[in-house]
């Protein structure tokens, strides 16, 4: 049976939060990041505040230079937590089939649940509705047959949009499309994709997979398949965290290997002790490194065996990191590190597993004493003089 799949994601999420509280803000260029005298991004700017340039990630200091009459807000996470519970809790009411993105986006298979409405347009509207109602927030609707479609399409009719893509319509409305907006196109594919003259979603659709696996690797066969609007990927109830991620930023940026190493070890222990708590292991590690002229990496490696083990995760990510700053001298301003592909916490037989059991064991009954006795109680050796700067 065909699915019918809805992408909802709310515009300019965390403005939109300080809009409804304050009227006042609204039609006007928001930008919600923290103070402009002072360190940090914007994490989200008004539609008024966009046509000057202004996007996520850019420094507060920048977005100012930019447009001096926009209204700079603190972040309130603690507002953001609260409408996106509730936006959640309202898709919910439409389909039992949800799965968060992040904290302002989810899928939803409505597939069947249009009935009473009429059609799935009229759903979505009615969701819309729903959401503006009750939270006063805007929200873009993509609607299609797959993720990938239903994903694009709300990106492409923000904001306050709805953008229904018909069965059998998929690859005409992805065909002229730039080929970064498929998922999984990053950085790193486009430039192989360029170097095959390769700048849309369409003329990526045409080429043989054999040739797209050969440049792109793994990636590439679910990347060509989504390029023909084919994705498979069911909508996955919500609850099961994909990743685990740490990061922090100095108080001064420094090109102390040593601090660094410090602040790696103490993120990997955060990341690791919250892995194992959720009962699991993790196959990906990676770190990210940002600099002080905001140029920002991500090194990612795949370990062999899935592990929660600090000592193995630790030892993967100090890898990493020493490889990234023996490829760069440049001071560093923010550290963070990232656990994905996790996996649950079956038991190896100990007769392969003895060696990596074995720090596993020692964390876990690290764990308990912690937990019994505050995280002071125990102190291991990487860890000392980890504090910030
Ligand atoms: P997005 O949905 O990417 O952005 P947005 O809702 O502000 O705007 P759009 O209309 O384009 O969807 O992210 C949701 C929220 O997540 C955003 O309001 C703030 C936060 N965020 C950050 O804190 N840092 C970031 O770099 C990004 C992209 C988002
Ligand atoms: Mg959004």
């Amino acid at each position: 049976m065909a699915r019918c799949i809805f992408h909802i994601d709310l515009d300019a999420f965390f403005v939109s939060v300080e809009q409804a509280l304050d009227p006042g803000l609204n039609g006007k260029p928001v930008i919600v990041g923290g103070d402009p005298e002072r360190r940090g991004v914007v994490a989200s700017a008004s539609y008024e505040a966009r046509p000057f340039g202004i996007h996520a990630g850019m420094p507060l200091s920048r977005a100012r230079r930019l447009c001096p009459q926009a209204i700079f807000i603190q972040a309130d996470f603690s507002r953001y937590k609260d409408a996106s519970a509730r936006f959640m809790e309202i898709l919910g009411n439409f389909s039992p089939h949800i799965e968060p993105l992040g904290i302002d986006e989810a899928y939803l298979d409505v597939t069947g649940c249009e009935e009473p409405y009429g059609s799935p347009h009229q759903l979505a509207l009615a969701i819309k509705e729903r959401i503006y109602k009750e939270l006063k927030l805007t929200a873009s609707v993509g609607i299609g047959g797959c993720k990938v479609v239903a994903k694009i399409a709300s990106d492409l009719c923000k904001p306050d949009g709805l953008l229904q893509i018909a069965p059998g319509e998929e690859q005409a409305f992805l065909n002229p499309l730039p080929v970064d907006k498929l998922p999984g196109v990053g950085k790193k594919t486009e430039q192989p994709l360029k170097e095959m003259g390769i700048s849309t979603i369409g003329e990526l659709a045409s080429l043989p997979l054999d040739m797209v696996k050969r440049r792109l690797g793994t990636p590439g066969t679910a990347i060509h398949s989504y390029a023909r609007g084919i994705d498979d990927r069911r909508v996955e109830a919500a609850g099961e965290a994909k990743s685990i991620s740490q990061q922090t930023t100095f108080a001064r940026d420094t090109l102390d290997p040593h601090f660094l190493k410090a602040k790696l070890h103490q993120l990997c222990q955060e990341v690791c002790q919250e892995l194992r708590g959720q009962n699991k292991r993790a196959r990906c590690v990676a770190i990210r490194l940002r600099y002080a002229d905001f140029e920002t990496i991500t090194r990612q490696v795949t370990l062999e065996r899935a592990s929660n083990a600090n000592q193995v995760i630790f030892a993967t990510a100090l890898q990493l990191l020493n490889e990234a700053l023996a490829q760069q001298e440049k001071p560093v301003r923010l550290i963070g590190i990232r656990i994905s592909s996790l996996v649950g916490n079956e038991k190896q037989l100990p007769m392969f597993d003895s060696g990596i059991e074995k720090p596993e064991r020692l964390d876990e009954a690290i764990d308990k004493i912690r937990r019994k006795y505050g995280s002071t109680a125990i102190k291991t050796g990487n860890g000392i003089s980890s504090e910030s700067s």
